[in-house]
């Protein structure tokens, strides 16, 4: 369906595509009359979709319509961080940003960090023209690990590809692990396949260390320690060997070093793990006995757990369990983390984003996960020059970025040219130079991938740009112009590009056009004979570089940081408020109703030593700041772990701060990402 006109009410419906970062990408259906948008509704023939949105993205219209929207560029009159902005007129603030970059980069390019991650998900208005943009420019290349890496890369290790079951197989499922995953916040439909799969008889398992509103529906909920998911992944290999639960023909045939992990799981019995994960050795044998006697048994494995130091070697042992009990031989069994590899082949992405126009320059990296540090680094020979000036779109790092009294405070130097491409003054925009006003999903045209199921998307523009907006491909296609880029590519539009994001081999053109998703063609149980992605087709429990995956304790824990645990005794994990979308949707009232204020979950046990009441304010701290917010005591959190859930800007903390000041940006062991939920605090009643 394209669009389909009622001339008498003037009323359109277009096909439209959720740009948001959730596993789901969702198929919309936008009603449009008189040239507005009067309603957004999920695309009831897309089958991830079937028809529903979240509580979120059904608001999209009103996010969009939002009265702070940003609607004419600005250009900073206050001191870096107060928000105050005068209106300004494109020419004007594009020929000063221009004139800026050039002069920097005249310099050295790479003193110019680009600085985005997925406000939007879009082929197009993520890394197409922008991405065009910074190599003809030579700027810094950004490494993009705030999410996911740590898991991606670790699923890549072990499989050779961001690759796994089918979303729609879930409903066959007789056994789901839910693992590091709360699907009712963030991933809706995919809890609609584990109903499914319920209501036919199967045994649902959350594993999280937070009561969740997922948990709680679940038949049951292991409450792990934060960090342990390794522990109990070798705890589960030890009982399925004791207990002969293995399929060894698969292993024969489709693992790779299975003898080695087989010898190391022997040293894990139940008893240790459960130690380390602060369970009972009963619940580790159960599941086992679960997860080795029923079949197909599927793992639906989310980032969540992979947020910690070991968060690779985590997501290696886990993702191996299914080899060990033959789960792929069935299409509803094995395991998800990511669906994005299979979408590699099917992407233009060279095409998008135009490497070769680095034309043989070989800028360094920067890691987006220590922007903290380093924008506040001098130039050196390791790190290369100063950061002069920051570009960000589709991200908020002031808010979401560890330890980011240090991100604000770097992005408050007065010596940073800082440009700010959003739709509302975030706390990042507060501390722009010029905030340059975004088009949404609504106004612009889009394709997307996604990476919890195998659909190709299309977005196509319902309503026209508001106010002075512009798509973030068209400001960087402007900018480019003025900086002199006469390449070809920077003439593309927004539409020729979406339209040409997909190999037309892999992804039918006719279908996406028609109906706004095409399915890739991948078999339903694809590894039902091994034939992984590797070089060897095997499954690599020993991979080249990283040997074999063994549980990695958090850095701030009882057993490797005691001093800082006997005066830091709390677990602080941050996971996202429902009604939120990382720091999107924070702004919309009636989702920020839903939400309320800032708080910790916190459970009784612990808030009674400390004097601490129900909704009193509380001071939570470590020593890298303080973040204040009121406690919610209840047993979502377990003892030991408090709750803090996010990611509210710092602006609307009852001090100022948000959760990501107690954050630190130590690396995870594989990817280079940072380990959110591997932090200790101690709280007090403010
Ligand atoms: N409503 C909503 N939906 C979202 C998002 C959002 O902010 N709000 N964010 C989107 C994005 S960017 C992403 S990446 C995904 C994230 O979605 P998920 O990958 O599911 O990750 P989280 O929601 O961060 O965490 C999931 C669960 O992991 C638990 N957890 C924390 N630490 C551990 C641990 O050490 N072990 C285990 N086993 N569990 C742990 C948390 O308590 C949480 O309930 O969701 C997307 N969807
Ligand atoms: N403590 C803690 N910190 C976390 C996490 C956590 O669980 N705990 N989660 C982490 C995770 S998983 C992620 S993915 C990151 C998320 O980090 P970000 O990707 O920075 O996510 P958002 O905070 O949602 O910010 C996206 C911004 O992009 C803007 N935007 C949306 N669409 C467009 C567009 O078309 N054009 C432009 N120019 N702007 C647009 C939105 O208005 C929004 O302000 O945060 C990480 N930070
Ligand atoms: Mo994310």
């Amino acid at each position: 369906m394209t669009t389909t006109a009622t001339p008498a009410a003037a009323t359109r419906v277009v096909q439209a595509t959720c740009p948001h970062d959730c596993p789901d990408t969702c198929a919309m259906q936008v009603t449009v009359e008189q040239g507005r948008v009067v309603r957004i509704h999920g695309d009831p023939d897309h089958p991830p979709t079937h028809g529903a949105l979240c509580t979120k993205v059904s608001r999209y219209a009103e996010r969009s319509y939002h009265p702070d929207r940003v609607l004419t560029p600005l250009r900073r009159v206050g001191r870096k961080g107060e928000g105050r902005f005068e209106p300004v007129g494109w020419d004007e603030a594009l020929d000063d940003i221009a004139a800026r970059l050039k002069a920097i980069a005249a310099r050295d390019p790479q003193a110019v960090l680009p600085y985005s991650y997925a406000g939007t998900m879009g082929l197009v208005q993520g890394d197409g023209m922008a991405a065009r943009f910074f190599h003809r420019l030579g700027a810094s290349l950004l490494d993009r690990t705030i999410c996911s890496n740590a898991g991606g890369e670790a699923l890549a290790a072990t499989y050779g590809g961001k690759v796994g079951m089918h979303l729609e197989w879930y409903a066959e499922s007789k056994l789901i692990l839910i693992w590091g995953s709360n699907p009712i916040t963030s991933s809706l439909h995919f809890w609609t396949f584990a109903q499914q799969a319920k209501r036919a008889g199967a045994k649902l398992v959350c594993i999280d260390p937070r009561r969740t509103e997922t948990a709680e529906k679940c038949h049951q909920h292991i409450a792990l320690l934060p960090g342990s998911d390794g522990a109990l992944a070798l705890g589960l290999m030890h009982e399925l060997i004791a207990h002969d639960w293995l399929d060894h023909d698969y292993l024969a045939r489709h693992v790779e070093g299975w003898p080695a992990l087989r010898e190391r799981a022997l040293q894990w019995p139940p008893e240790r793990a459960a130690a380390v994960c602060g369970i009972t050795a009963d619940d580790v044998r159960q599941l086992a006995r679960d997860y080795g006697t029923t079949k197909p048994a599927a793992i639906r494995l989310n980032y969540g757990m992979q947020r910690v130091r070991g968060g690779g070697n985590a997501v290696r042992l886990v993702s191996l369990l299914p080899c060990l009990v033959g789960a792929w031989r069935h299409r509803a069994g094995g395991l998800l983390l990511s669906a994005s590899g299979w979408f590699r082949p099917a992407v233009r992405t060279a095409w998008l984003q135009r490497p070769d126009l680095l034309a043989g320059r070989r800028p360094r990296t920067v890691n987006m996960s220590t922007i903290g540090d380093d924008l506040l680094r001098a130039s050196s020979p390791g790190f290369g020059p100063k950061i002069e000036a920051v570009v960000v779109y589709n991200s908020n790092p002031v808010a979401v970025a560890p330890e980011n009294g240090k991100v604000a405070r770097g992005f408050a130097r007065e010596d940073l040219f800082t440009v700010v491409l959003e739709h509302f003054r975030t706390d990042t925009a507060d501390h722009a130079d010029y905030v340059l006003p975004a088009t949404t999903q609504l106004e612009h045209w889009d394709a997307h991938s996604a990476y919890g199921h195998t659909y190709a998307m299309l977005n196509r523009p319902a309503i026209a740009p508001l106010g002075q907006s512009k798509s973030n491909a068209e400001i960087f296609r402007t900018l480019a112009a003025r900086m002199g880029f006469d390449e070809p590519c920077f003439a593309d539009s927004d539409e020729a590009m979406a339209l040409a994001a997909f190999d037309p081999e892999r992804v039918d053109a006719a279908q996406l056009q028609q109906r706004g998703w095409c399915k890739l063609a991948i078999a339903d149980a694809p590894f039902a004979e091994g034939g992984f992605p590797t070089p060897g087709g095997k499954a690599l429990a020993d991979a080249p570089g990283l040997g074999l995956p063994d549980h990695v304790p958090n850095y701030e824990s009882p057993q490797s940081s005691p001093e800082l645990a006997a005066r830091y005794p709390l677990a602080m994990i941050s996971p996202p408020a429902r009604h939120f979308l990382n720091s999107t949707f924070v702004n919309v009232a009636s989702l920020r109703a839903a939400e309320q204020e800032p708080r910790l979950e916190m459970h009784p046990q612990d808030a009674a030593p400390r004097g601490i009441a129900d909704g009193a304010a509380v001071r939570v701290f470590n020593d890298r700041g303080e973040y204040r917010c009121k406690a919610a005591l209840n047993d979502r959190a377990r003892p030991g772990v408090v709750n803090g859930l996010g990611i509210w800007w710092r602006k609307d903390g009852l001090a100022g701060t948000n959760v990501n000041e107690l954050t630190h940006q130590r690396l995870t062991d594989i990817g280079r990402a940072p380990s959110f939920y591997d932090c200790l605090v101690e709280v007090a009643a403010a």
